[in-house]
């Protein structure tokens, strides 16, 4: 018996009727906290996420280059356990068995990156024809399964070279970026419909060049302020490139990691301490490509560090390419408060020492702190206000834009049982909680149109190895089996019945 034929949506069904036992969900605030049956509209779009370098492995097949996460994760120390992408879920090699399990848990789309280092090992030059290739047999075993394929162009795997040649600090990466867009998207917008950017550019430009914790490792504060930058301008003159190359109607879309930044107290420094986190963390990203400008605060905050002179006329216009769509990947709330000034904020990770900062200006002037709650295996707090919070700042702010929940999802401790079977409860609490704070704030006016689970699968979870598992399918990284949990279950009968149960 394949793991695809292990479970069947009769059980889901069953399933989901069980989770109603779970008790642990995070209060959302709203008129919709006593609805028990939460219906969502038809066309919702249901959907499962992954990311090339976190399930592919295959890291040399059919030509492909390395990109800044294989020279990462391969030197010592950077990634827990020593763990690489090499193998991974072995996706790469796996598709039929992975496009069968997404058609049993009954998605309506399925997220997924393109690898930028298969289609041009360098960075530039000609597209690998293979490269391209497996994306096709990916996207059309989606199609024949009646699967809306989601591409991201960017996730992270940065080809090796132009990392040699200064990475996203550099402005020419931009414009490598836009030609690969391009070049994808010549090859693929025959069948695919909906085009990402960029996931999550807060965290390539500030785990990977301030705090260094994600690839490359570089701890340069203004290194990471002009990659910000660069990847503003990238995503759009990529947008640019897609546009010119995509049948119509395409959707092109950017997905960030927003920030829902909670002042501890209303005090005037606590809410200072906030307003810097949502400058480097939001506005950064929002301001540029929604309205062509440079947050004021960001660069009077940054002034003792640069003067951005990087951003050249024309810039700013250029990032602000429209949108279709904008993703949101949302876990857990960001609480801060002020700190004394010069005197650096301890690490959220390991509290009482300081390590390199992500939040460039900010630092010193916040403290990040553990916000209350219950934890996923992450560390990070459970608390679905944070998204229904985000959802509605964006309501007011961006009107007219729809949104996308392109991640939401968390990590347990999951193994499977000698029986086989996964037991996951806290997952499906946490899906449940999130997901009715989704309903509430489209009740309360938020364009939401859709919401993909992280992830499909466990996988390589960056600077954590393998040790956090975040899939509605369980991996058994020695064996490759897969298995789906409970929450796969669980989320095949909320997909189902297009709503979460009474
Ligand atoms: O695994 C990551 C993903 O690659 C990007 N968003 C957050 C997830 C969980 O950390």
């Amino acid at each position: 018996m394949t793991t695809a034929d292990a479970f069947a949506l009769g059980d889901a069904a069953t399933d989901a009727r069980t989770d109603t036992q779970t008790d642990a969900r995070t209060d959302v605030r709203t008129s919709a906290q006593t609805d028990t049956a939460l219906r969502f509209p038809a066309g919702f779009r249901w959907g499962a996420a992954t990311a090339a370098y976190q399930i592919e492995g295959a890291a040399s097949a059919d030509g492909r280059g390395p990109s800044i996460w294989d020279t990462f994760s391969r030197a010592p120390g950077n990634v827990l356990n020593g763990d690489t992408g090499d193998i991974a879920a072995d996706h790469y090699h796996r598709v039929p068995e992975d496009v069968a399990l997404l058609k049993r848990l009954g998605v309506s789309d399925y997220r997924f990156s393109v690898a930028w280092p298969r289609i041009q090992p360098t960075g530039r030059g000609p597209a690998l024809q293979r490269g391209l290739d497996f994306y096709r047999r990916l996207v059309d075993a989606l199609l024949e399964a009646g699967i809306r394929p989601v591409a991201t162009l960017y996730h992270w795997d940065l080809p090796q070279q132009l990392e040699v040649l200064g990475g996203w600090p550099r402005r020419e990466t931009a414009e490598r970026f836009a030609e690969y867009a391009g070049i994808v998207g010549a090859a693929l917008g025959d069948r695919v419909h909906d085009w990402t950017t960029f996931n999550e550019p807060w965290c390539a430009a500030f785990l990977g060049y301030a705090s260094g914790v994600h690839a490359p490792g570089r701890t340069e504060p203004v290194a990471a302020l002009r990659a910000a930058h660069h990847l503003n301008l990238a995503h759009g003159l990529g947008t640019a490139a897609l546009r010119a190359v995509l049948p119509h109607p395409a959707a092109v879309s950017l997905t960030l990691n927003l920030h829902a930044v909670r002042p501890l107290t209303g005090s005037a420094a606590d809410l200072d301490a906030a307003r810097r986190i949502d400058a480097v963390g939001n506005r950064i990203f929002l301001d540029p490509v929604f309205h062509g400008r440079l947050p004021e605060d960001l660069v009077r905050d940054t002034a003792g560090l640069t003067d951005w002179s990087f951003v050249r006329d024309g810039d700013l216009a250029a990032a602000a390419a429209p949108v279709d769509w904008l993703g949101i990947n949302y876990y857990s709330p960001t609480l801060v408060a002020a700190a004394p000034a010069a005197e650096p904020g301890p690490s959220p990770r390991s509290p009482g020492v300081a390590e390199p900062s992500p939040w460039v200006g900010a630092q010193p002037y916040v403290r990040l702190l553990p916000a209350p709650g219950p934890r996923t295996a992450m560390d990070w707090p459970v608390d679905a206000g944070g998204l229904y919070e985000l959802l509605t700042r964006l309501r007011d702010e961006l009107p007219g834009v729809p949104l996308l929940i392109t991640e939401n999802g968390a990590a347990y401790a999951d193994y499977a049982d000698p029986e086989g079977a996964v037991h996951d409860p806290d997952r499906i609490a946490y899906l449940h909680g999130h997901l009715a704070a989704v309903h509430a704030a489209m009740a309360d006016g938020a364009d939401v149109r859709g919401y993909f689970v992280w992830s499909l699968m466990d996988n390589f979870e960056w600077a954590h190895g393998y040790s956090k598992r975040f899939g509605l399918v369980h991996v058994d990284f020695a064996t490759q089996r897969r298995t789906v949990k409970d929450s796969g279950r669980w989320y095949a009968g909320v997909i189902a019945r297009g709503g979460l149960p009474a």
